[in-house]
């Protein structure tokens, strides 16, 4: 017997063939530079296939996974014009279902990349239940190569795992920064990310803690292909090292069953739909 459909294709929704495992038309090395002015009108105007909030359909074929690109942010707006210049035509080309969130961290106290990220996966969630896949992913930081395929696997992935300022290689084995990914399923089995990081460093040690506490392996692509350029800058102001962060990974076990994705707290100031992505400012309060 034929297989039955699950939902009948009406004349404007026509039954697209699966998209391939390996997306053809896909270019392999990039190259990446950050020295031309790049107006958002400009990056706009190259990605016309992308829908208001940053959404993207592949016209041609049904992906398997929605996926949730979700940036930690506060007063980088000359690096995400970059990050969305180069971004839009990978994941298109990678014929990836996605969605871009930008989560904007709101006022001037210390800045806490973790729990923006919590928030993002609850607010993107809220946008779309059908949301199955999230990618975390700095706003400085920008692949060398498009067969780094930004989707979910049956363990947690690391996508930047050579980048240029650590001369193309990890820095050290646990090393879990920059660009990963988990499955719903995997982010709610590690309670999502700790919440308690505030300033910089650290929180993805504890990220990498969790996995391992949890019994799954990070997967990663060939070192030849996790390239990345990062977008030089000077430290942030109010994201200095936290020098809490030693004592505090060394604690992962027990502080992730209180401290994830089922104890944030905060409040969302605005939802805005730009055309390039969707920015959720949000006040997320100061440390203890
Ligand atoms: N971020 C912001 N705004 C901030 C701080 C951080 O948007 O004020 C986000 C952004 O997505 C960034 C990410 O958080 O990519 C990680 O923060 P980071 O870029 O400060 O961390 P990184 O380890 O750099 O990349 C540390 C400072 C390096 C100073 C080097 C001086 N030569």
């Amino acid at each position: 017997l034929p297989e039955v459909p699950s939902a009948r294709p009406g004349p404007t929704a026509p039954m697209l063939p699966p998209c391939p495992d390996s997306p053809p038309g896909l270019v392999g090395r990039l190259l990446i530079e950050f020295t031309s002015p790049m107006p958002l009108e400009r990056v706009q105007r190259e990605n016309p296939g992308v829908l208001m909030g940053g959404r993207y359909t592949p016209p041609d074929c049904t992906p398997a996974q929605t996926v949730a690109v979700i940036i930690p942010f506060r007063h980088r707006e000359h690096h995400l014009r970059y990050w969305l210049h180069y971004l839009h035509p990978i994941l298109r080309r990678q014929r990836l279902r996605y969605g871009v969130y930008v989560i904007n961290q709101h006022g001037e106290d210390t800045f806490n990349r973790a729990k923006l990220l919590n928030v993002g996966f609850l607010e993107a969630l809220k946008e779309d239940a059908a949301y199955d896949c999230f990618i975390f992913s700095d706003v400085d930081l920008v692949p060398m190569d498009d067969r780094n395929l930004y989707r979910c696997g049956d363990q947690p992935r690391h996508f930047a795992i050579a980048m240029d300022k650590f001369g193309f290689r990890l820095p050290y084995a646990g090393y879990f920064g920059g660009v990963s990914g988990l499955s719903k399923a995997q982010f709610l089995r590690i309670n999502g990310f700790p919440n308690e990081y505030w300033g910089w460093g650290g929180e993805d040690d504890d990220i990498f803690n969790r996995i391992s506490l949890t019994g799954m392996k990070i997967s990663r692509p060939d070192i030849r292909i996790g390239r990345y350029r990062m977008i030089k800058h000077d430290r942030d102001k109010h994201n200095e090292p936290n020098p809490q962060r030693f004592t505090k990974i060394q604690n992962t076990k027990l502080t992730m069953k209180r401290d994830g994705i089922g104890s944030v707290r905060y409040q969302v100031l605005e939802v805005s739909r730009q055309p390039l992505f969707t920015n959720i400012t949000v006040d997320i309060g100061r440390p203890p």
